[in-house]
């Protein structure tokens, strides 16, 4: 069967360089041209995994926030779920195999993980708006199809609209309609449920505008506005009728430059938003009344949302354990904030929200969030069990019970299954709604330390490693000791080198008193990096 299905797929998808290339941070990504074999044979790995799973299998195709010409794929779990970290070897063994070897590559995988071959497979995929995604999806389907696999296509979707399908069709409707429109739908009738009963709004505003990349996520954030009548006005820039993907705009170029993105006007009192290319990441910003921009990144609605929530799971009198899990790029004065005043216990996971989705397991209830803008939050399934429980028990308070079925209208609300800009968005402005905040009043919560973000180019970025947290690099020998005698000569200083693992880079954070300071650690440390 494995060698039947490789004769129809290499003559028209042969490997045609011998470049390696690795399961990375968020699945294979490079050139979108060096892809296609490498796509293709994610088909014939898809199909292998549902027919162990004996559950529908997701497959994406997005580079996210990198550049137009790049593309890349991942594998999503019946629950919604990242692929399973063991299977990245599997899938980077048939990615990098020969054509003339991968039929036997494809047995040993069904033969080692008892795969039963007589099982049928479902494969749902989609794709972002990249020209090279088109012919990219093909690929995938030719691959799915050599193996006798059922491919569902539903064409352009955002990464986390992907990841709540492969939910909603393993769990036969629980989640949600497989649908666009149950997805809207099951959004917008949380959002305006929670919205409504909110009288004094003090100074929210309904009205914000979004940066949508110049991606997947314009045209999908504006079918779900549809459904929200007046509750909330968005509109939308940067929708890809003029502009490129990610090119000075979207969520990674506003957070790593600080700025606002091309395509926006910002001028005081506006309340803006940028989404990534996938609509996986979501980042606020606006301009203060000092006149200058201001960043709300991912650790300030990370804060945000284990404030609201920490607040909701006490006023229902439930015990919950509640927890937020950051990476080693959350600002330092978030995680104070948040240890300190909101009291919410901080776990420090590996950059990728796979490690972070891990970690947040481990909590009754886990918010987790890179600093980036990728970000949910996580219901273990007691949890939410007590929760819609206490919602409907008589003996409770009403107060008590109020505050219970606003969690689960929260719930309702999130995209559990990963990091959804939309979903996000939708979540943010209830909190602001309902603490009456505009964004002046969301920032003065606490004061970011001034950071920067830069990227080193080397000629091996893998000779660089680091302990699990990524604050310490652990090879090569001396880099570490080189950093410590560099941020020694700063106030209030860290910074922390790891090699990327979505670009052939090398990644410098540094954090200090003052911007100037940030930036010349910053710089300092890139010129040891080699
Ligand atoms: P790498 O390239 O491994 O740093 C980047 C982001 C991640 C994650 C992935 C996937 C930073 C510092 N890193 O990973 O947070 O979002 O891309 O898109 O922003
Ligand atoms: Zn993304």
């Amino acid at each position: 069967m494995t060698e039947e299905a490789v004769r129809q797929i290499t003559p028209y998808f042969p490997r045609k360089s011998d470049k390696f290339i690795q399961y990375g941070t968020a699945g294979f990504r490079t050139k979108g041209s060096d892809l296609p074999h490498v796509i293709c044979r994610m088909g014939l790995l898809a199909v292998l995994r549902s027919k162990l799973k004996k559950a529908c299998i997701g497959v994406m195709i997005t580079a996210s926030h990198n550049p137009e010409d790049d593309n890349g794929v991942k594998l999503v779990d019946p629950l919604g779920e990242m692929l399973e970290i063991s299977w990245e070897k599997l899938a980077t063994n048939i990615a990098n195999v020969s054509d003339d070897k991968l039929s036997e590559v494809l047995s040993s995988i069904i033969e080692q993980e008892k795969i039963d071959m007589a099982v049928p497979a479902t494969v749902i995929c989609a794709r972002d708006t990249r020209p090279s995604s088109v012919s990219l999806s093909e690929a995938l389907q030719r691959g799915i199809q050599a193996l006798n696999g059922e491919c569902i296509d539903f064409g352009l979707l955002t990464t986390p609209q992907l990841h709540y399908m492969v939910r909603c069709k393993n769990t036969n409707g629980a989640y949600g309609k497989c649908t666009e429109n149950g997805y809207n739908a099951k959004l917008a009738v949380s959002f305006v449920k929670l919205q409504n009963p909110v009288t004094d709004k003090g100074k929210y505003t309904s009205e914000l505008t979004v940066d949508c990349a110049n991606g997947v996520g314009a045209n999908k954030v504006k079918e779900l506005i549809k459904f929200l009548g007046d509750s909330l006005t968005v509109n939308v820039c940067n929708d890809g009728s003029t502009g490129k993907l990610n090119y000075m705009c979207g969520a990674d170029y506003v957070k790593v430059n600080q700025c606002s993105p091309n395509g926006i006007n910002l001028t005081p009192g506006m309340k803006c938003a940028s989404y990534d290319g996938d609509a996986d990441r979501i980042v606020y910003f606006f301009m203060g009344a000092d006149n200058k921009f201001h960043l709300m990144d991912g650790d300030r609605i990370a804060t945000l949302v284990a404030g609201y929530l920490k607040n909701l799971v006490k006023e229902t009198g439930l015990t919950l354990n509640l927890g937020l899990v950051q990476t080693a790029y959350a600002n330092g004065s978030s995680t104070k904030y948040i240890t300190d005043k909101l009291q919410v216990p901080v776990a420090c996971a590996a950059t990728g929200v796979k490690h972070l989705h891990a970690m947040a397991v481990g909590f009754d209830i886990g918010v987790y969030f890179e600093a980036n803008g990728h970000g949910t939050v996580i219901f273990s399934d007691t949890a939410e069990a007590k929760i819609r429980e206490a919602g409907k028990n008589e003996s409770l308070t009403e107060a008590q019970r109020k505050a219970a079925e606003t969690l689960c209208t929260s719930i309702d609300l999130i995209n559990q299954t990963v990091g959804d800009a939309i979903s996000d968005m939708l979540l943010v402005e209830v909190i602001l709604c309902k603490q009456g905040y505009d964004m002046q009043a969301w920032f003065e919560c606490y004061s970011d330390l001034p950071n920067r973000q830069l990227k080193v180019k080397v000629k091996d970025r893998t000779v660089i490693k680091t302990t699990a947290d990524e604050t310490q690099a652990t090879s090569p020998d001396g880099l570490q000791s080189a950093i410590d005698e560099l941020v020694k000569k700063y106030n209030s200083a860290r910074s922390f080198v790891r090699p990327s693992g979505t670009e052939d880079i090398v990644r410098v954070y540094a954090e200090a008193d003052t911007q100037e300071a940030a930036d010349s650690l910053a710089n300092e440390v890139c010129k040891v990096v080699y």
